[in-house]
């Protein structure tokens, strides 16, 4: 590599392909360490002979993609085989063995060091920061200075698509990680609470809280239950008058209309109101349960088997409810960790600076919220206190799961309310030194695209895209995703998926429940406990919980009748 500057950095320059790791050695010198990744030579770019064979043989992931969205009827007989534990084995170990565990860098860290390792308040993340003081942001390619203004490049227009507005709420985190540099942030889903700091695990903090004073305030003590209010013969959680933990609510709400959840900033949607509703009743449920079966168990010990119940039946209903609509694949998903056990599987989890930033799924998020056929818009939603007990969790579940969501490829508008959202997303890959889209592209298995028409498919976004950026190769990361041409009848690119997958399976199977030590019936207290992990579903979640069952699905009923989006038609824009 010629260099003119003696000064620059080449790491700058990403030099090392396939996961090769770029050493700077001398004044203006570097070297990549290839070991183990199959490739030798200066740069990592000469295969091995079983590299060789083994990149002739792998299909491409637009491919599989294909296949495994095609051809019902051939899936409809392999699911009924062995073979649909063997491709599920398949899927996990390929997918878990992108992430790099244990974690690596974080960003402070762009090599291998034990602070790095030690220091869990960090995010880790997969490819190091870019190296500072390099020519451009990204780099060596693109502008030097990349300009504001993001509202701009995700334009495009309309809603689409099939998902339904009950799957955007498992993706809100609603927190960002403030003005912390270094991305050491707190954030929390629906299902995991994705922090950093704390168990990096799906541990269920939505429901029991992050912490053990807060756990403490939400526990009835009785039972292994968690404190509730009852409602008109409904149960709900208890306000914080009655469970006085910190809720995040706008001043002029009073204390006595505040839910008290585990998840502070779950006071934020009606959406999210439910879920905790609908997860309280599920414990309170299993505990009912569990005191039939062990009548001598402390309360400490039914809460606590409660407990691992819930995060069991959570990775059932994320892998089989939730992943199988994301994918839109007719292989029919299926959550059993024993099908990792003959394999080499780390127990292990820390959420990355990567899956944080991928998992915004804001673009979800509709323009407005329909409610029994009554239109809320996002100022009459946010903070509604009395939506959830007006309606009941009856006609919230059947509301979402009939209201079209919107879509996240494809540059589709997001909309103005969640628009800060996105740019702080941006915001935090650039103050965190985030590498090109590109690189990332390369790092998971894909080829990095050649224009921005390849990326999106199109000719007008493209250019602006050109425009602002120069260069594809200093595509951000996040911008990336976003604009990425949508999959075939999907809602979101390529990368998305290639990429998201990996910290998705990992996290939810890398769960210590699903190791062999964990994973027995004693564990969920006996074969009952064990039962219900097994069988849990997202409907039988609802209507256990609910006195009639409503239509319950993260898929509107239109678009299952149309076989959309799996294969066949195409997706209806609207
Ligand atoms: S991405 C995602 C789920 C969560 C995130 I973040 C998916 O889109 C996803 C799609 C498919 C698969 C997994 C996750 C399947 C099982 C696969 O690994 O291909």
């Amino acid at each position: 590599m010629s260099l003119s500057l003696p000064t620059v950095n080449p790491c700058c320059y990403f030099p090392c392909q396939h996961q090769g790791v770029c050493v700077r050695v001398g004044l203006g010198g570097y070297e990549c360490d290839c070991t183990r990744t199959g490739y030798f030579g200066a740069n990592c770019t000469s295969p091995e002979l079983w590299t060789r064979l083994h990149n002739l043989l792998k299909p491409s992931p637009a491919f599989y993609h294909f296949v495994l969205t095609h051809f019902k009827w051939f899936w409809d007989i392999i699911n009924s085989t062995f073979i649909r534990d063997t491709l599920m084995r398949l899927v996990l170990t390929v997918r878990a063995n992108l992430i790099p565990s244990p974690p690596t860098y974080n960003s402070d860290y762009g090599y291998i060091s034990w602070e790095a390792y030690a220091n869990v308040s960090y995010y880790t993340r997969v490819l190091p920061p870019v190296p500072d003081n390099c020519p451009t942001p990204m780099g060596t390619k693109g502008r030097r200075l990349a300009r504001g203004g993001w509202h701009c490049v995700v334009p495009g227009v309309g809603l689409s698509c099939w998902s339904s507005t009950l799957s955007p709420f498992p993706a809100q985190h609603h927190c960002f990680p403030p003005a912390l540099r270094r991305g050491s942030g707190v954030c929390t889903a629906f299902w995991s609470r994705l922090d950093a700091r704390l168990s990096r695990q799906v541990d269920l903090g939505h429901l029991y809280g992050d912490n053990l004073e807060r756990q403490h305030q939400l526990r009835l003590f009785r039972d292994g239950k968690l404190k509730f209010q009852e409602v008109d013969g409904e149960v709900y959680p208890p306000m914080v008058t009655a469970a006085p933990v910190h809720m995040v609510y706008p001043s002029a709400i009073p204390k006595e209309k505040q839910l008290a959840m585990g998840q502070e900033v779950f006071g934020l949607l009606p959406g999210l109101c439910m879920y905790a509703t609908l997860w309280l009743r599920e414990h309170n449920r299993v505990c009912d349960v569990l005191k039939r079966e062990h009548p001598t168990w402390s309360d400490e010990q039914l809460f606590q088997t409660a407990r691992l119940i819930l995060i069991g039946e959570t990775i059932k209903i994320v892998i089989e409810d939730y992943v199988q609509h994301l994918s839109g694949y007719y292989l029919s998903l299926k959550f059993d960790p024993e099908l990792l056990f003959g394999t080499q599987f780390q127990y292990r989890n820390r959420i990355a600076v990567e899956f944080n930033q991928l998992y915004h799924w804001h673009g979800l998020m509709p323009d407005s919220f329909i409610i029994q056929g009554e239109e809320y818009s996002y100022e009459q939603f946010l903070y509604n206190t009395s939506m959830l007990m007006d309606y009941g969790v009856e006609a919230l579940v059947e509301s979402f799961s009939k209201q079209t969501a919107g879509r996240i490829g494809g540059g589709q508008t997001i909309n103005a309310n969640v628009l800060e959202v996105a740019i702080g997303v941006i915001k935090e890959s650039r103050q965190l030194r985030l590498q090109p889209f590109n690189e990332y592209r390369k790092r998971f298995g894909m080829k990095p695209y050649k224009s921005f028409q390849e990326l999106t498919g199109e000719e007008e976004k493209a250019a602006e895209l050109e425009e602002l950026y120069g260069d594809i190769d200093a595509l951000e990361f996040y911008p990336g995703l976003l604009l990425e041409k949508p999959q075939p009848n999907g809602i979101f690119g390529e990368s998305m998926v290639e990429i998201g997958a990996p910290f998705s399976l990992k996290g939810l199977l890398g769960n210590p429940i699903c190791s062999p030590e964990y994973w027995k019936p004693s564990t969920f207290g006996g074969a009952t406990g064990f039962e219900i992990v097994k069988t849990a579903s997202l409907e039988k979640l609802v209507c256990l919980n609910v006195k009639k069952c409503p239509y319950v699905a993260f898929r509107v009923p239109d678009a299952a009748e149309n076989g959309s989006p799996r294969g066949g038609g195409s997706s209806t824009e609207l």
